[in-house]
């Protein structure tokens, strides 16, 4: 029963995290070859992302490349063969060019969105499913009032439990 109850305990921070954690995406972008000039190309482009997201561009090509704001606000760094950038944030909406430092006639785009326009759809389910991730938590937090209140009941029980035989023990 015990290990029920730690198996619950230690599930349900997983459980509550997983919801709210979909709402801030990360967004995978590649660095792919492609016929152009240079051959080499940022896909996808443009890379569209609600406000608060992250993107990251992995080099799926030969030579090292970097995918950097044309304003200069942010740059991923040298991005070798094979690797991943570090995740770029775009806390605010709005249309943000980048371009490779190293090969400038590569460009992109990453389109911020407000957060408002693409989260209505979940919005809209949460309604019509009756509290959708909401009543996962609220189910979650009674699941977890439960377990404390059986562990704390197992606890109380088991010295007294003990004791009284303990105690019956020599009037026997
Ligand atoms: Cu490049």
């Amino acid at each position: 029963m015990r290990r029920l109850l730690l198996a619950i305990a230690i599930a349900l921070p997983g459980l509550l995290v997983v919801p709210l954690a979909a709402s801030a995406a990360s967004t995978p972008a590649r660095i792919v070859d492609c016929a152009g000039t240079p051959p080499w190309c940022f896909s996808p482009n443009p890379i569209q992302i609600t406000v608060g997201s992250t993107v990251t561009w992995t080099n799926a090509t030969g030579p090292t490349h970097t995918a950097t704001s044309d304003t200069g606000a942010w740059t991923t760094g040298s991005i070798a063969p094979g690797t991943t950038s570090a995740a770029v944030t775009f806390p605010t909406a709005g249309t943000f060019p980048y371009h490779c430092a190293i090969h400038p006639s590569m460009t992109g785009t990453v389109i911020v969105s407000a957060a408002a326009a693409p989260s209505s759809p979940p919005v809209r389910e949460l309604a019509s499913g009756g509290g959708g991730p909401q009543l996962p938590i609220g189910a979650a937090l009674l699941l977890l009032g439960v377990g404390l209140l059986a562990a704390r009941g197992v606890r109380r029980n088991r010295p007294h439990g003990a004791g009284e035989g303990i105690d019956k023990l020599p009037h026997q």
